[in-house]
């Protein structure tokens, strides 16, 4: 991509998206489209063909996505399918008829088969049963990556389709109903503190394990395949590292300076027992994560504590996360 191409970011008040759209805006990029959900829902066929015929960008990341935590995904499972497939159908069609040079859309290491061997590599995607808290997601991205395919198989189209784990950094979604694992956490732990509350509780038995990308290395790794993969084949990015649920939380317990005790829900499920992806393929390619667990939670927990009021503010679904 040159400086100058016109470049539309889809999602960019999400979390993957806003970090894609910075790197690109301090990169030097200089003509980089967004729309906010409310002035173009992607889910309506006639105003995604509208714009793309208007705005004739020249490369897509799709990072807009209904996207949520264990909760959402097994509460909403209609609005994950409708409203992301209608998202990726109408944007991937348009990109084909109005000739985008390249477009990367993003799924998820949910669309792996539950009881995939571990690490998890790209080969072992439809292998098996999907996890059921979140098939419908894992159904729709799924649509995605096969229609990625087809368009490259049919028309020569140059989409390529990208795996990353559970992400997260500044920008995510603190609503407790609808959050990811990692930002409930921070939330929880940090209330109880100001709180000056004895427990927290952390859903399901502790035991199941989860790769967590910090954001800032997934917009890096999106730009990273941008330039350097053209391929039908999916592509997994990730650290290579995952821990038990019971592990983050004693990490997020420290980061925040919660003293209290950790109590764990077994009411609650615990979904995928693992979905540790293998990222031989891309680190091969050159790319590999920088940011430690650790670090990541910190830099998010800053975050969190100096947009407190606005975080907790919003009631919401977070656009991609992953
Ligand atoms: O992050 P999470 O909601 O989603 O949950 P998944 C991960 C694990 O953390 C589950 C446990 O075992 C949860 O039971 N957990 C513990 C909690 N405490 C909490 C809490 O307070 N909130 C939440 N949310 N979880 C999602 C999929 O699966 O991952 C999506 O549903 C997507 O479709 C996303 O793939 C990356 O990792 O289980």
């Amino acid at each position: 991509m040159n400086l100058s191409d016109k470049i539309y970011v889809a999602g960019h008040n999400g979390l993957v998206g806003n970090s894609i759209f910075k790197f690109l805006q301090n990169e030097g990029f200089i003509n980089i489209i967004t729309k906010s959900s409310k002035e173009l829902d992607l889910r309506n066929k006639a105003l995604v063909d509208e714009f793309f015929r208007i705005e004739k960008p020249q490369f897509v990341f799709l990072a807009a996505a209904k996207v949520g935590g264990i909760h959402a995904n097994n509460t909403f499972p209609a609005d994950f399918y409708y409203d992301n497939i209608c998202i990726q159908n109408n944007v991937i069609h348009a990109a084909y008829v109005n000739k985008v040079e390249k477009l990367l859309f993003l799924g998820s290491s949910c669309i792996y088969p539950k009881n995939s061997p571990q690490p998890i590599c790209e080969s072992y995607l439809l292998n098996g049963y999907l996890e059921p808290t979140n098939e419908a997601y894992a159904i729709a991205k799924l649509a995605g990556i096969k229609m990625c395919q087809a368009y490259r198989q049919q028309y020569g189209c140059n989409f390529i389709s990208v795996m990353p784990p559970n992400l997260y950094g500044p920008g995510d979604n603190y609503d407790l109903d609808n959050a990811h694992v990692l930002p409930a956490l921070l939330r929880k732990f940090h209330e109880a503190k100001i709180n000056n509350s004895e427990t927290v509780t952390v859903w399901g038995s502790g035991t199941p394990k989860r790769e967590f990308l910090f954001v800032e290395d997934m917009a890096l790794a999106c730009y990273f395949l941008m330039e350097n993969y053209n391929s039908n084949a999916i592509i997994n990015v990730g650290t290579g590292i995952d821990h038990t649920i019971l592990q983050l939380a004693e990490i997020a317990k420290k980061v925040t300076g919660f003293t209290g005790q950790i109590i764990l829900d077994a009411n609650k499920p615990d979904g995928t027992p693992r979905k540790l992806l293998m990222v031989d393929k891309i680190n091969a390619l050159g790319w590999f994560a920088k940011m430690d667990l650790e670090t990541g939670l910190s830099k998010t927990y800053e975050d969190f504590k100096t947009n407190y009021e606005y975080y907790i503010s919003k009631k919401q679904f977070s656009s991609q996360g992953a």
